[in-house]
């Protein structure tokens, strides 16, 4: 920002404004994540960012701060973060390279067992995940043994997508700002992580009894684990901490399949129990 004398009258000036660099960016940052809220709010597509807008990852991500700050402000509660593209499985269904993250809500948390109304959202997809519950602190570069000790329970998961994006195609910030397709959430019991080999545990995705994905916990970089010493990492970075009582995503271990109305789901990892999930 330029300190000039007549600094006063340009910042009266407000929206009109040209030439303050932060101010513009603030404004920019702020009608992207009302751009892609109310997309998502009112169930429409729209056109990726970048197809106007050169957006860098830095920007992408306060996009999607500013996003879940909409939420927050309405009155949900930030309560743990997704990875995404942790599988190369994930990584070649959507055409990117990167481990990204996106944050999670209440709002988006679909009790066990439990009813979710697809009428909300554009055009669904479910996939396995495993889940972590975070008992301790975590923030920054940790080892793989402070980790398993910041870990309340592990847990076989399922997330729900939904992309504010047409056809679901997007570019990496693109992604990143619609915080990361997130959209619901549920996983089953918590288990005691001590002893357990998250290493290669097989994943199954049922639908109405039908078998429609397998792949195993190694799809998520070779080890579940290395997704949530990620998260850490990513926290640092954005001036967070994993909090106890939040729940990390580590990521799909297969592509995301579409996700009908009227159907059951179930989700289950050896060891890990599953978790299930009715759609309507
Ligand atoms: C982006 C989210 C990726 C995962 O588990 O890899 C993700 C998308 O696929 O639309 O959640
Ligand atoms: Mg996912």
């Amino acid at each position: 920002m330029t300190d000039t004398a007549d600094g006063a009258t340009e910042r009266t000036a407000g929206a009109t404004h040209v030439g303050d660099g932060e101010a513009t960016d603030a404004r920019l940052v702020a009608a992207l994540a009302g751009t892609l809220d109310e997309a998502g709010r009112g169930r429409r597509t729209v056109a990726r960012l970048t197809d106007t807008t050169d957006l860098d990852l830095d920007t992408a991500y306060r996009v999607q701060r500013a996003v879940i700050d909409r939420r927050v402000a309405r009155g949900e509660a930030l309560i743990g973060v997704k990875m995404g593209f942790t599988s190369r499985a994930k990584m070649v269904q959507m055409g990117v390279d990167d481990v990204i993250w996106g944050l999670l809500t209440d709002a988006m948390l679909v009790e066990e067992g439990g009813v979710l109304d697809l009428g909300e959202l554009i055009h669904p997809r479910i996939e396995p995940e495993i889940a972590f519950l975070i008992g301790s602190p975590l923030s920054g570069t940790i080892t793989p043994t402070e980790a398993v000790r910041a870990i309340a329970g592990v847990s076989v998961a399922y997330e729900v997508l939904d992309s504010r994006y047409a056809d679901f195609k997007f570019t990496l910030p693109d992604v990143i700002a619609d915080n990361a397709s997130a959209a619901g959430f549920g996983f089953g019991t918590w288990h005691d992580p001590t002893g357990l080999d998250l290493s290669n545990l097989g994943l199954l995705v049922e639908i109405d009894g039908r078998v429609v994905a397998t792949g195993s916990s190694a799809a998520i970089l070779g080890n579940p684990l290395r997704s949530l010493i990620a998260a850490a990492r990513l926290a640092a970075e954005a001036g967070l901490e994993l909090r106890p009582g939040w729940v990390v995503l580590a990521g799909a271990a297969t592509a995301a399949m579409p996700l009908p109305k009227g159907v059951h789901v179930r989700v289950s990892a050896a060891g890990l129990g599953r978790a299930e999930v009715t759609t309507r």
